[in-house]
């Protein structure tokens, strides 16, 4: 299974700058392929002398030197022979100077001698396509380089280790055994079926489908651990909306000020909660205006509204409440989304009440972001209600993505017709089976379509 354009070859050897570009103590070009032992032969000059040949890892001091003799750089050559490499290819990584000068002349350099440049994920699809590590481990890969908390990370690690992997081949296993006995009861005799169909083989499946809803219940998990969930801070100007954004982050990063209509840009910053990454976001005050930039800034508010999992609408609890304030609290229910209700200067008004609108907030939290007075209060009810329902810890096999939920749930489906059907033809019920395991081949990456995976390996960086 060979994904990109036809006329892609996954047997040259390919190079790429594996490390960020910017400036660094070290920045690595990494070559795979049959030909990486011999252009970092013919680029490098040991320092005491020494042949790389015929060692299977190791790593060298020296210097990489133009074919005219030139010293480029003075690097630390890393070798590893296939298959034990990350690619199970042969690999080179030369270890340079961490800048855009040392780097591109090395690279230019190998260049010439005959390798061409990895497409992005490259090296990661060759270990994938030579059964090194499956789609999901690929794909663990990606979530370990953006993991943002700890816990994001140990999710990333669980996958890439294959704990995912192993809880779905062993679906695999048992939907092949059933279908297996299917495929024999069709060769057989009529009268025989009840016998190979039986109660045991559909108790069996049943089993089986627990175990995948017991899997797809971890999606939740899985999305809130990789991608984090994002809470837009909303309100009418000067009601301590960036006060509040400071305060969460404990740190100064917003413009706080007397005048209404300070902030008209939007403000991002992750902060975490009980491992998970919240994107916190400060908005401009919400009202009509003349001035055009805040204008703009209101507009981007109210589209982070809409790309938000949480709102804290934040009402100034130190005067009367206002008919924008409920203006923007019925256009936030609209949303449809968990909305927490911040009474904020509790300092000024310590007996201040929630607003009686008839609008149902999902939890309602006197604070003083001037003080830090409530703080602790809010930033439990966040982690109550945005993870409150997380099941999973951290380090346990978890669906992360869509299209795995997706094909997850079409093997489920296929295993739900199946059990609900099956007083039908062994043939009918093994093209379930077919399908259900085509399906969870598509998450391993077994029967994954080319494109799909071309995608997949596309979103990751060069180099990696
Ligand atoms: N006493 C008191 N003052 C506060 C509190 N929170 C914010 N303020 C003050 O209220 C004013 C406005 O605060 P901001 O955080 O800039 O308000 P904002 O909602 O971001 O305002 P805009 O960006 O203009 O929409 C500032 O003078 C803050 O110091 C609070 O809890 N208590
Ligand atoms: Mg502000």
């Amino acid at each position: 299974m060979m994904p990109g354009p036809s006329a892609t070859n996954y047997d040259d050897t390919i190079v790429a700058i594996s490390t960020p570009p910017g400036e660094g103590g070290v920045g690595i070009v990494r070559l795979s392929g049959p030909d990486a032992l011999r252009i970092a032969g013919v680029l490098f000059r040991s320092s005491r002398g020494k042949s790389i040949e015929d060692r299977h890892q190791a790593v060298f001091h020296g210097h990489l030197c133009a074919p005219s003799g030139e010293v480029i750089d003075e690097v630390l050559l890393h070798l590893m022979r296939g298959p034990r490499s990350y690619t199970c290819e042969d690999v080179a990584e030369i270890n340079g100077h961490g800048g855009a000068g040392p780097l591109n002349a090395i690279l230019e350099l190998v260049l010439e001698q005959g390798a061409r440049l990895a497409n992005p994920g490259e090296f990661t699809l060759r270990a994938f396509l030579n059964g090194r590590i499956d789609l999901v481990q690929a794909e663990a890969v990606i979530d370990q380089i953006q993991a943002r908390t700890r816990a994001s990370l140990q999710a990333a690690n669980a996958a890439a280790s294959g704990a995912l992997s192993q809880r779905l081949h062993g679906l695999k296993d048992e939907l092949a055994f059933a279908l297996s006995r299917l495929e024999a009861a069709v060769d057989f005799p009529e009268d025989d079926l009840p016998e190979l169909v039986d109660r045991a083989l559909l108790d069996r499946l049943a089993a089986t489908h627990d175990a995948m809803a017991q899997l797809l219940a971890t999606s939740e998990a899985g999305r809130l651990y990789r991608e984090g969930v994002v809470v837009a801070i909303a309100g009418r100007p000067n009601v301590g909306k960036s006060s509040l954004f400071n305060a969460l982050l404990r740190d100064a990063r917003a413009i706080v000020s007397v005048h209404a209509g300070t902030t008209r840009d939007r403000l991002e910053e992750t902060i975490t909660l009980a491992g998970v990454p919240v994107r916190l976001v400060d908005t401009a005050g919400v009202r009509d205006t003349e001035d055009e930039v805040e204008r703009m800034g209101v507009t981007l508010a109210r589209d982070t509204l809409k790309m938000a999992n949480l709102v804290l609408l934040v009402l100034d609890g130190s005067v009367p409440y206002t008919q924008d304030d409920q203006d923007l609290a019925r256009e936030i229910a609209r949303e449809e989304l968990p909305v927490v209700a911040v009474l904020n200067k509790c300092d000024l008004a310590p007996e201040c009440t929630a607003p009686d609108w008839g609008i149902p907030f999902t939890a309602v939290c006197a604070m003083s972001a001037l003080t830090g007075a409530g703080l602790d209060g809010l930033e439990a009810t966040l982690q109550k209600l945005l993870l409150g329902g997380l099941n999973v810890s951290a380090d346990q096999a978890m669906i992360t993505r869509a299209h795995q939920k997706d094909s997850l749930r079409r093997a489920m489906d296929c295993v739900e017709r199946l059990l609900a059907a099956s007083d039908l033809s062994p043939e009918f019920l093994a093209i379930e089976l077919q399908d259900a395991l085509q399906a969870l081949g598509e998450i391993t990456g077994e029967t994954t379509p080319d494109d799909i995976l071309e995608t997949i390996f596309n979103s990751f960086c060069i180099g990696k």
